[in-house]
């Protein structure tokens, strides 16, 4: 199944969380729009963007035809509900799905508070406890390389909407200051994902100086 007009992305394009349904998107093959959100004038606050069922007045949020839906992960979820006639990137079985929900709350929980809040205070400047954002990022990798020694992806033998929730803050976990080096079993899992047919790459930005 298809859009039948193409999906409005409203994303901000050095957020992970936005390039995690950039990326999904991308993977399915659907028809997409990009559209900036200018954060730096607070365009995310506004009255018209909180509307789009987006109390927060965050980023990411999709249009789909009438249907609007802000949070990266449950724009993940529908995306797979509505568009993977496959089943295979959220497993109807309840033991699988149940798995991938496991992820989606890390990549709500640690992932948000360890690395992407490491890099918020790095590349962005925010004023937020760094040393615990990081040791955070430290503990969730501790963790996630051990579990990955033995799996090519998160849940299963091929990649679910897990993988791509915890992917975008994990390759760009360096940007604030959480080293990867350490973790061969990651660094190899973010391979895997960045071969995939369809694979988007969120851009960049400058690690920090050594210390
Ligand atoms: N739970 C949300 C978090 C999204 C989020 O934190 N977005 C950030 C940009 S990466 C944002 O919009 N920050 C502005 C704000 O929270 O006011 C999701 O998964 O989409």
């Amino acid at each position: 199944m298809t859009p039948a007009k193409p999906i409005r992305l409203y994303r901000h394009p050095l957020s992970g969380h936005a390039h995690r349904v950039e990326l999904f998107l991308s993977l399915l093959g659907l028809p997409c729009e990009l559209i900036a959100v200018d954060m730096v004038r607070g365009a995310h606050k506004a009255p018209d963007f909180i509307a789009k069922n987006n109390p927060f007045g965050q980023v990411p949020v999709i249009e789909d035809g009438d249907v609007a839906i802000a949070d990266s992960n449950a724009i993940l979820i529908y995306l797979a509900t509505r568009y993977d006639s496959t089943g295979r990137w959220l497993p109807r079985d309840a033991v699988a799905a149940t798995r991938v929900q496991q992820w989606l709350s890390v990549a709500a929980g640690q992932l948000a508070y360890g690395p992407s809040m490491a890099r918020l205070a790095v590349v962005f400047g925010a004023r937020l406890d760094l040393d615990r954002a990081q040791a955070i990022g430290r503990q969730l990798y501790d963790v996630l390389d051990g579990y990955l020694a033995e799996r090519r992806f998160l849940v299963g033998d091929t990649p679910t909407i897990a993988d791509i929730a915890i992917y975008s803050y994990t390759a760009h976990a360096p940007e604030g200051g959480v080293s990867l080096d350490p973790y061969g079993n990651v660094r190899a899992w973010l391979a895997r994902i960045e071969a995939l047919q369809g694979f988007v790459a969120m851009r960049r930005s400058a690690p920090p100086d050594p210390v």
